[in-house]
C-alpha cells in the first residue's frame, strides 16, 4: 500500500490507484519541500499527476510512462523522487536549492491502466481508431510530426508507432508541450523510456545532430553513462537517437530542444536489453533505480 516503507514499495509494481496514493502521500509527509501539480488530464480524463520538489531558479522536468507498458520507468521515477525527499545523497539539500524539479511518474494513465487490465503489452494511449486502439504519444509532438521515411513514425493507426491523425492530437503530449513552454526556463528535461540501456538526446527525426552535441551534450551523456555503470557495471551507450536507437519523429526530447527551447534534453532507455524486456522483475527496481540516480545526479551536477 502506499504507506508502505520504501524498501517495500519498491519491492513490486502496483497498481494505478495505489501510485496514484503513494504520489499524495509523498507530498503529504513532506509538506515543506513538495507540492502536488499536475499539467492536465489524459484523453479519458485521468490527471497527469505530478510533484514538485524544491525551490530553486533552474527548472528540471522529467515523467515515466509516456508508454505505458515500460512499467520500469515509473518505478524509477518514483526511486528519484524518494530519493530527493528522504534520501541520504548530501548533494541533495544543494539540488533543491538550485532547481525545481517538476515530476510526473505516470505520463500515459490511460494506457497504462490497459496494461493491467486487458493488455500487459500496450504501448499508446486509449483513443481508438476503428479496429485498433491508441495513439503512440511519442510521435506526436508537433516538431517534424509526420516524418514517415525510415519509419520514423507510421500512418497505420494499428502500428506501434502510429503518430495520430494530427500533430498534438493527444492531450497528453499537448498538456506536457504547454507545461514546458509555461516555465521560464527549463533547464533539462527527461523522458524515461525502456528498454535499451540507452542515453539519448535529439534528434530523432534528422541523422545532423544539433549545434551543442559534440561541445556539450555527447560529453555529458557519455559521463552520465559512466556514472551510471560505476554503480552495478550496468552497460549503457550514449548518443542520439537516429543514431543509437532508430530514426523516430515527432518525439518529445526533439519537441523539447526544437520548439520548447530546452537546450539539455534527454530519453532515458532503462533495463534491460531484452532478457525480460518490458516484464523486468521487481528485484531489478532498486538497482535501476540506484544506477539511474548515479546518471541524474551527474547530470545535475554538471548543467550549465
Ligand atoms: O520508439 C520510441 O519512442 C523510443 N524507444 S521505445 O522502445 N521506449 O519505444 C525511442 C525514442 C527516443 N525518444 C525518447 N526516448 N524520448
Ligand atoms: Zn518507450
Amino acid at each position: 500500500s502506499a504507506s508502505a516503507s520504501a524498501e517495500d514499495w519498491f519491492a513490486g509494481y502496483h497498481l494505478y490507484r495505489d501510485h496514484v496514493e503513494w504520489l499524495k502521500a509523498q507530498i503529504r509527509d513532506h509538506p515543506t519541500i513538495a507540492r502536488p501539480f499536475s499539467a492536465g488530464k489524459s484523453f479519458q480524463g485521468r490527471y497527469q499527476a505530478g510533484i514538485k520538489i524544491g525551490s530553486g531558479p533552474h527548472h528540471v522536468v522529467f515523467h515515466g510512462l509516456q508508454h505505458s507498458r515500460e512499467w520500469i520507468t515509473g518505478s524509477v521515477v518514483e526511486y528519484l523522487i524518494y530519493q530527493l525527499l528522504v534520501g541520504t545523497d548530501t548533494r541533495v539539500a544543494g539540488y533543491l536549492k538550485k532547481y525545481t524539479f517538476h515530476i510526473i511518474p505516470i505520463m500515459n494513465p490511460d494506457g497504462f491502466i490497459i496494461t493491467q487490465t486487458t493488455d500487459r503489452l500496450h504501448r499508446k494511449n486509449a483513443q481508438r481508431e476503428g479496429d485498433c486502439l491508441g495513439t503512440d504519444i511519442n510521435r506526436n509532438w508537433n516538431f517534424h510530426w509526420n516524418e514517415t521515411s525510415n519509419d520514423a513514425s507510421s500512418t497505420d493507426p494499428c502500428a506501434y508507432n502510429y503518430r495520430g491523425p494530427k500533430a498534438f492530437s493527444t492531450p497528453e503530449a499537448t498538456n506536457i508541450a504547454r507545461y514546458l513552454k509555461s516555465l521560464p526556463n527549463v533547464a533539462s528535461y527527461m523522458d524515461f523510456h525502456s528498454y535499451a540501456q540507452l542515453l539519448l538526446t535529439p534528434y530523432g527525426y534528422t541523422s545532423v545532430p544539433p549545434a551543442n552535441y559534440d561541445s556539450y551534450l555527447k560529453p555529458l551523456a557519455d559521463g552520465a553513462v559512466k556514472a551510471l555503470e560505476a554503480v552495478h557495471g550496468t552497460h549503457f551507450q550514449a548518443g542520439d537517437i537516429y543514431h543509437t536507437i532508430y530514426p523516430a519523429s515527432g518525439s518529445s526530447i526533439d519537441y523539447a530542444m526544437g520548439e520548447a527551447n530546452v537546450s539539455v534534453p534527454f530519453g532515458f532507455e532503462l533495463r534491460d536489453t531484452g532478457l525480460f524486456g518490458f516484464i523486468l522483475p521487481a528485484v531489478q527496481i532498486i538497482p535501476s533505480g540506484q544506477e539511474t540516480w548515479a546518471a541524474f545526479t551527474f547530470i545535475l551536477d554538471n548543467l550549465r
